[in-house]
């Protein structure tokens, strides 16, 4: 075997060439991938000797794509083309042999072999439209020659892989290899040199297409209605869209160009920035500053629940999904009878719609323990209390659990505003005390504030994160602070368009712009949605606030079809006349002089305080960094992952400085942080 360079290797089995890429974590397409692909390919086809060529991968995948931490810096080394040309021109068949994920460039150097087989497990798809891009190697022109531009313009546009025996199906690869992958290849490689098989280049045949430009129509006008929706807000989609129809109405290089052109657009733009921006911060999320190295996070193999209502039962369903039973405590056997079937149901419900079987929803039923006693959480290794917003309940609560639960157990709540130092007060262990905040529905909801406590151990943080992540959530540390991160730049968004609503704007507008933004509600949708009376009381109600007021008038949200809006027997919505007197005669009252508020007032007030909350919480060291404050506003309050997440559209988008600038104009205390930077 010889090194081309440092990730590539060119080998030999007989006559058949064997490129090995190995450079782990993923064998990105690096300039050096690059480079030693280019340098290998040179080699062969100056090699007489050979009659095949077997593209394979070292380590957990085949290429995953190219390598994005690249994009934006000036090129280097050999060009993906001038690779893609060299494999495509080889003048022998060259066999791609893919394990693992072939994504993104992975599979646009994949399409560019003549022949293409994988193991079982492999997966095979184009994300860039999940990075805001589209496949700029050629992957929109070629994939459609391969599996008809029906299926191609699915796979770009949700950028979700298909698995090997789709694959197979499809004709994106002609083998699945049993055993040794690339002993596998080689054989099929010898296959295709007795039989003298053809150079067969995806660029060349356009029989697989499915039709022309005017056949394919309707299909392109169809699809683009059906997803008007989920597309909505964000460019790449229509940009991948256009290059479908390219392939099916152009001369293969024209589509090309097509391509080339629409991936630059996206790539030097602010979207695409974003969302590479949230790949990589999901992924800075998961670490923990200062973790010693060897910290192991507990082995998690039983969780007890506190409280079978609409949280606690839906964090339960995460943990039985997985295969992790779970005690569930009320202190009633009817709340208890009731929390069983809501989870019993949703799981019938998903079975119904085909996720699951049956068979499974039973087995996942098995899992679930219900109890009316505490005591039975003796043996747990992980307790979540998810009972209501009451301190004093609380400590009571973790004061038993000192006493129930095994050494070593991870105590947690689930609680969103309160102080876990103070419910970790309640315990003598207060190492293994935690938060650990689910966003509702909490079966659903992909974000999980892990909460950590002054005296929370290193090893019970790391636990709760990785447990976090063994759900499927994606966990942000946070510091104790009223309502964390997410609730508490929360608050001044709320606090603002409360004051908006008196000021003059009416509810409808705070909302529109703010949906307008790309968020899926606005504020006062969302109020409507959690019901005007949580935690609101007819015994105690003064009639001090908006709200008050609102819920003395009956209004209770959509729960009773009258909140801010009106809502009719489908949850269509109209601005509620009542609602508004009430706000009118209220901001009368208090003498508020009413304006005109135009709508970039209203966003201005609503995003800037909480920009500017998201940098005291750096200041005060509550987040670990700005971009974890992105993810929780991206998967926990729908801010819409095209603009990057409140941090990165201050930096990059609205401007720090004017932002600052503006809170000092409203006579806000301005975080030093905004000035400074992030
Ligand atoms: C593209 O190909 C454009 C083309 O059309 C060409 C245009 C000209 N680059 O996710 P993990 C890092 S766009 C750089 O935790 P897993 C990642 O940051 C690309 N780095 O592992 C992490 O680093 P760290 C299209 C990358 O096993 C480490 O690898 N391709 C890349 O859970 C491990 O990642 C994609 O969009 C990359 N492409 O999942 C695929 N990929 O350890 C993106 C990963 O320092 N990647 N890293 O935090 C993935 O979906 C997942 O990483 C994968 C593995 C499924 C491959």
């Amino acid at each position: 075997m010889t090194a081309i360079n440092s990730v590539v290797d060119l080998g030999r089995d007989g006559e058949i060439a064997i490129v090995t890429v190995n450079s782990p974590p993923v064998n990105a397409l690096s300039a050096d991938v690059r480079d030693g692909l280019a340098g290998a390919f040179a080699a062969i086809a100056g090699d007489s000797s050979v009659k095949a060529v077997v593209l394979a991968c070292a380590g957990r995948t085949f290429i995953a794509g190219a390598d994005i931490s690249e994009f934006g810096k000036p090129p280097r080394g050999a060009s993906l083309p001038a690779v893609q040309d060299a494999i495509e021109g080889a003048p022998v068949p060259v066999i791609a042999a893919i394990h693992g994920t072939a994504l993104g460039g992975g599979l646009e150097v994949a399409l560019t072999a003549h022949y293409r087989v994988s193991d079982a497990r492999a997966k095979f798809g184009l994300p860039e439209v999940k990075l805001g891009l589209l496949p700029g190697a050629g992957g929109t022109q070629r994939l459609p020659r391969v599996v008809g531009a029906k299926q191609a313009l699915a796979m770009v546009t949700s950028g979700t892989p298909i698995g090997a025996k789709a694959a197979l199906a499809a004709g994106l690869i002609e083998e699945i290899v049993e055993g040794d992958l690339t002993a596998g290849a080689v054989a099929f490689a010898r296959k295709v040199v007795a039989e003298g098989r053809p150079l067969k280049r995806i660029r060349d045949d356009a029989s697989k297409l499915g039709g022309d430009a005017a056949s394919l129509a309707p299909m392109f006008a169809e699809f683009r209605a059906a997803n008007a929706r989920a597309f909505k807000g964000f460019d790449a989609p229509e940009a991948n869209i256009k290059c479908i129809e390219a392939a099916v109405a152009l001369p293969f290089d024209e589509g090309l160009k097509v391509e080339r052109s629409e991936f630059m657009k996206l790539m030097t733009g602010l979207q695409s920035a974003a969302q590479r921006h949230v790949f990589f911060a999901e992924r800075q999320a998961a670490k923990i500053d200062g973790l010693p190295a060897d910290t192991q996070p507990l082995p998690i193999a039983s969780v007890g629940i506190i409280g079978a209502g609409t949280m606690g039962g839906g964090i339960a369903m995460n943990f039985l999904s997985v295969g992790i039973p779970v005690t569930i405590v009320e202190t009633k056997q009817e709340a208890l009878d009731r929390g069983i079937a809501v989870i019993r149901r949703n799981y019938e419900n998903s079975a119904k719609k085909g996720r699951f079987s049956m068979e499974e929803v039973e087995a996942r039923m098995a899992r679930l323990t219900p109890s009316l006693s505490l005591d039975d959480l003796h043996s747990v290794d992980l307790v979540i209390e998810a009972v209501f917003e009451n301190m004093a309940i609380k400590k009571e609560i973790f004061g038993k659990l000192d006493r129930i639960a095994k050494p070593g157990a991870i105590l947690a709540s689930n609680t969103s505003y309160l102080n876990v130092d103070e419910i970790a007060s309640a315990t003598a262990r207060p190492e293994s005390v935690l938060g650990m905040h689910f966003f509702s529905p909490a079966n659903v909801m992909r974000l999980l504030e892990v909460v950590n406590g002054a005296r929370t151990s290193k090893q019970a943080l790391a636990t709760a994160m990785a447990v976090g992540k063994q759900i499927g959530k994606i966990g942000v540390v946070s510091g104790v602070c009223h309502g964390f991160i997410g609730n508490r730049m929360l608050g001044k968004r709320q606090e603002q368009a409360n004051k908006l609503i008196l000021e003059g704007a009416r509810p409808a507008d705070v909302d529109r712009v703010l949906v307008e933004f790309g968020f899926p509600m606005g504020p006062f949708q969302m109020s409507d949605l959690a019901g005007l009376d949580i935690g609101w009381s007819a015994d105690t109600s003064k009639g001090e606030t908006v709200r008050d007021r609102l819920c003395e008038a009956g209004l209770r949200g959509q729960k009773n079809g009258k909140g801010f809006y009106d809502y009719d027997a489908d949850r269509n919505r109209t601005p509620s006349p009542v609602a508004e007197q009430i706000i009118l005669d209220y901001a009368a009252e208090k003498g508020i002089n009413r304006r005109e508020i135009d709508d970039q007032e209203i966003l201005e007030r609503c995003l800037y305080p909480m920009v500017n909350e998201g940098a005291k919480i750096l200041d005060e060291g509550m987040a670990q960094r700005a971009s974890d404050i992105d993810i929780v506003w991206i998967n926990g309050y729908g801010w819409p992952v095209y603009r990057g997440g409140p941090m990165f559209w201050a930096e990059h988008d609205a401007g720090r400085e004017t932002i600052a600038a503006a809170l000092e104009r409203m006579g806000m205390d301005v975080s030093p942080r905004l000035k400074a930077g992030f």
